[in-house]
Formats: C-alpha cells, structure tokens, sequence
C-alpha cells in the first residue's frame, strides 16, 4: 500500500516517479484507484489531448516523438501515453518507441508511458482515461495518445481524445483499409505520413475523394484537413500542430469541445459502473443464489429474465 496523497502531491509536482507509480496503479486495477481518483479530480481538466491512430508502421510513434518536440518548443509540458490494447504486457512491442522517443528521455517537461491493457476487465476504455486523469493532473499541458495494434481499439480510444489524428502512409494499401476500419469516420486531422515516398500524393488524393463523399457539411462544419509530413525528418510536424490548434479553436467555439468531454465522462462512468457490475455477478460464480435461479429456470418456475433482473438487483443492493 502506498499513501494516496503524497504521491498525488509529488504527481502533482510533475514527479515522473509518483506520475508511474499512478499509472501503475491503473494498470493494474488496484483498490486504491477510488481514492487516487478523488484526490485527483480537482486537478483535471486542464489537459488537451489528442489520439494517434493509423495501420502498423506508418510512423505514430514518429510522429508523436516529432510532436513532442515541436510543443516543448512551445513551451508545453507533454504527456505521452503509449496504450497497447492487445497486450497484457507494457514493455515488449513498446521498447521500440521508448527507443524513438529517447531524445525526450531526459526532458522533465515530457513523461512518456506505455501501458497494457488486455487481460483488464474494461481493458482499455477502462485504464486510457484514467491513466490521461494522472497526466492531465500532472500538469500536461498536452497529451499524445497513441495506440499500438489494430482493430476496434482505433475507434475505442478516438472517443477518449478532444482531437483525433488518424495518419496513412502511401502504398500500405490504406484507402481501403482505412474504409473498413472506419476510421474516416473518426479522424479531425488525417496525416499522410512518409511523404518522401512515391504516391504520397495519390494517397492524399484519395483520402479527400473519399472523405469528401459522405459529404454533407455546412458552413460552420469541420472539414478535416489532410497534411502530408515526412515525420523522420520532422517536415509538415507545424502544420500539424497548426491543424491541432484550428481544430481545438473550433471546437471551443461550436461548444463541441465541452460536449466531447461529457460524452467521455458519460461513457467512463458508464464502463466503470459495468465494469463492477460485472465483477460482482461474475463473483457469484458457484453461489447458491445463482444455481438456485438455475433450478428454478429448468424447472421451468422462472423465466430467464426475470431470473437476471433478480440477479442484477441482488448484486446492487448493499
Ligand atoms: N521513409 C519514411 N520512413 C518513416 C517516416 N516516418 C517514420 N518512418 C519509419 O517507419 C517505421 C515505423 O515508424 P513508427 O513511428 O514506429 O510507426 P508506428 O506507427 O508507431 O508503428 P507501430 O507502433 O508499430 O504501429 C520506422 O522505421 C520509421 O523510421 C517517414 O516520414 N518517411
Ligand atoms: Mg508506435
């Protein structure tokens, strides 16, 4: 057991070991989550945060370490928050970025951290705004997000970003990933990344045909721009920014910023409030209360319905 509040104290100093010993607290579920949570509360909110999302290898990691650099030029204080959903284990297929974010290793205005989720009841849209919680009290002026891995965690961790950066790079066969996987839907600023490669320009042709085509946006709309980078080089990295910056301007006008974090607030509290709910039916596993619904539904005493709405009340109340 560690004491809540002079970790959240020294966190608050910015402290990168309290700020780890945080997360760590996150990833691994502990019970003293509630009490850091309420400790923290007061010193969120303050945080802008913006998702990474894109295919293997097209160069989030690149770029977000290219980003970070151009913010702490900015004089903002960074967070990156590396989360590998399909992974039970932080570390492993993140060594690599701890390796391309190393220029920011001995920065204290940066904190970077990886964290696994898999394995985690919630998993991801558990731990990620929990472990941004932590950041945002920490001080982060800004906080990267990037995920690692494919598949539904895109669209998972783009609801939990003010700003979702979804990049492509040329000859991935991305247009038409990028269809299925949806993510057209949930990217405010697209990035074809690896623009020192051939086709970089058809990719971003593309891009705007298709985004284009479920088109119908009005005056006061956000059209989602598209900005070709070669992150390795840190080429189209303030323009980037630049868009980062129009975005949140224009979500701060239209309200939509406000509205985004109370969507987010909504669906945390509703995955925590499952989350729980789950635990304790699952702890009944083996108990009497749920065999004796069992008995009495082949019996055919019960039908399956009520027999769950009296399960669902039992783990409630007390
Ligand atoms: N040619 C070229 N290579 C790049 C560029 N940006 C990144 N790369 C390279 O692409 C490879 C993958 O980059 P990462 O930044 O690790 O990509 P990622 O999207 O974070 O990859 P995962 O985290 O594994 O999904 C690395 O070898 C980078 O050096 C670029 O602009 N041009
Ligand atoms: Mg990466």
């Amino acid at each position: 057991m560690q004491d809540v509040s002079s970790l959240v104290a020294q966190a608050r100093e910015g402290r990168p070991r309290a700020v780890a010993r945080l997360i760590s607290l996150v990833e691994g579920a502990s019970p003293q989550l509630r009490e850091v949570m309420e400790a923290l509360a007061p010193l969120t909110g303050n945080a802008y945060v913006v998702g990474l999302t894109g295919s293997p290898g097209v160069g989030k990691s690149t770029s977000t370490s290219a980003l970070v650099t151009a913010y702490r030029k900015a004089g903002k204080r960074v967070g990156v928050l590396a989360v590998d959903p399909s992974s039970p284990f932080s570390g492993g297929a993140l060594l690599g970025d701890r390796v391309r974010m190393s220029e920011h290793a001995s920065d204290p205005g940066v904190y970077i951290r990886s964290m696994a989720t898999r394995g985690h009841l919630g998993g991801l849209a558990w731990a990620a705004p929990q472990a941004i919680r932590v950041l945002d009290a920490a001080g982060c002026d800004v906080i990267l997000v990037e995920t690692v891995g494919v598949g539904q965690s895109e669209v998972e961790i783009a609801s939990q970003a003010d700003t979702s950066v979804v990049l492509l790079a040329p000859g991935m066969g991305d247009g038409i990933q990028a269809a299925k996987a949806g993510i057209l839907e949930i990217g405010d600023v697209y990035v074809v990344n690896k623009a020192d490669r051939d086709g970089a320009d058809a990719t971003a042709r593309e891009l705007n045909h298709m985004l284009g085509l479920g088109e119908s946006r009005g005056p006061g709309d956000w059209r989602p721009p598209i900005v070709k980078t070669v992150a390795a080089r840190g080429e189209g990295i303030d323009e980037v920014v630049e868009a980062l910056e129009k975005h949140r301007a224009w979500m701060e006008e239209h309200g939509v910023l406000t509205e985004r974090r109370l969507a987010r607030a909504s669906q945390e509290i509703e995955t925590i409030a499952v989350t729980a709910l789950r635990r304790r039916i699952g702890d009944l596993h083996g108990d009497r209360r749920l065999s004796a619904l069992a008995e009495r539904i082949v019996a055919g005493e019960l039908d399956p319905y009520r027999a769950a709405d009296s399960l669902v009340e039992g783990v409630t109340e007390g």
